[in-house]
């Protein structure tokens, strides 16, 4: 299958993150795409670099504001201080309800607690070089289904769900399945689904296409009453407005046995088959797998050949975008039994 892959995803190397109020080590670094690059190559898949420019989709998914904190916040942390380089910048106040989000302030900690969803996104010196380039590579996917391919694989990193319109969130920060999905409607797809399988729910992705017909969003995940991101994700939202009937959730239980959840699987694609979706893009979170070190369901590398036997059963051009997956060394089979069973 046609796989991409960007250089620049390791500049993106925050050191730590927070858990239970210590730092520990980022579940999300470098490794995670270079297993994958591994796996996929001696599976025989070519990998390239991106050669598309997503700026137009991504300033057609994200905010204008967002995208110019982002590309400068490293920067602007730096220029507060020189020895900032050694440091990493969270958050630490954000505009919860009866708060204002429409002035931005000058401060740059309560900046980024405005386009901030959490305080589990950590940047690095080469995020907004690491984000561009992953989105590069989601459009890159994207155009390749336009030129007649049946299925193309980008090994996006960061990841991309979480991150909404104008905010970061779990390791994301341009949302690459959203990327893809503008590139794909743009390009004459009249009907595009967006298929999430990560552990954890969609809610960048959910909420950026929620009020649209033409972008259908069907996520299974972890029930968001006990797992992250907590606050979206339920089986009661459906759409809004236009988009009213076109959002599907199916959240499972933690530990949810692989047979649990490919009954999901099958009812994620009835829908979309009933959609007549022209071209599908999958969020392909592989931190569903049953030695994740974050996330709690049972599914085993075999069971990822059997995903991708399924996606192709349904028949339509396919992009793929790497998601989750923290157990960085299993992750490079994992996607590349997913591959395997689509071309199977
Ligand atoms: C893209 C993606 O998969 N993002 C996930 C972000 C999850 N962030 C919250 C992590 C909470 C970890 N809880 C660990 C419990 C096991 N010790
Ligand atoms: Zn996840």
């Amino acid at each position: 299958m046609l796989s991409f892959i960007t250089t620049e995803q390791a500049l993106h190397a925050p050191r730590d993150e927070f858990f239970r109020g210590e730092r520990v080590p980022c579940h999300e670094g470098p490794p995670r795409a270079a297993f994958v690059e591994q796996a996929l190559r001696t599976q025989g898949h070519t990998l390239q670099a991106p050669h598309v420019d997503s700026t137009r989709w991504l300033m057609q998914v994200h905010a204008p504001r967002y995208i110019d904190f982002l590309r400068r916040a490293w920067d602007d942390w730096l220029a507060l201080d020189a020895a900032n380089a050694g440091r990493q910048p969270f958050p630490s106040v954000w505009p919860v309800r009866t708060l204002r989000s429409d002035v931005e302030p000058d401060n740059f900690i309560a900046r980024l607690g405005l386009y901030s969803m959490d305080n589990g996104s950590p940047l690095s010196a080469g995020t907004w070089a690491a984000a561009k380039a992953a989105a590069d590579g989601a459009a890159s996917a994207a155009h390749a289904l336009a030129g007649g391919a049946t299925g193309a694989f980008c090994a996006t990193r960061p990841p991309g769900h979480h991150a909404g319109r104008d905010f970061m969130g779990g390791y994301c920060f341009i949302n690459n399945a959203a990327v893809a999905a503008q590139a794909l409607r743009d390009g004459g797809a009249a009907r595009v689904a967006v298929l999430d399988v990560d552990y954890h729910h969609g809610n960048g992705t959910q909420s950026i296409f929620y009020d649209r017909a033409d972008v259908l969003f069907v996520s299974v995940h972890g029930d968001p009453r006990t797992e992250y991101p907590f606050y979206l994700g339920h089986a009661d939202e459906t759409g809004v407005g236009e988009g009213a009937g076109h959002n599907l959730n199916l959240p499972l239980p933690a530990g949810s046995s692989a047979g649990t959840w490919f009954d999901a699987l099958h009812t994620a694609c009835a829908r979309i088959e009933r959609y007549g979706a022209d071209a599908l893009v999958v969020s392909l979170g592989l931190d569903t797998f049953a030695g994740d070190p974050i996330s709690q369901f049972q599914l085993l590398t075999a069971d990822f050949v059997r995903l991708g036997e399924r996606l192709k059963r349904l028949g339509r051009p396919t992009a793929f975008v790497l998601e989750g997956g923290y157990a960085a060394a299993e992750l490079g089979h994992n996607a590349a039994a997913v591959l395997q069973g689509f071309e199977a």
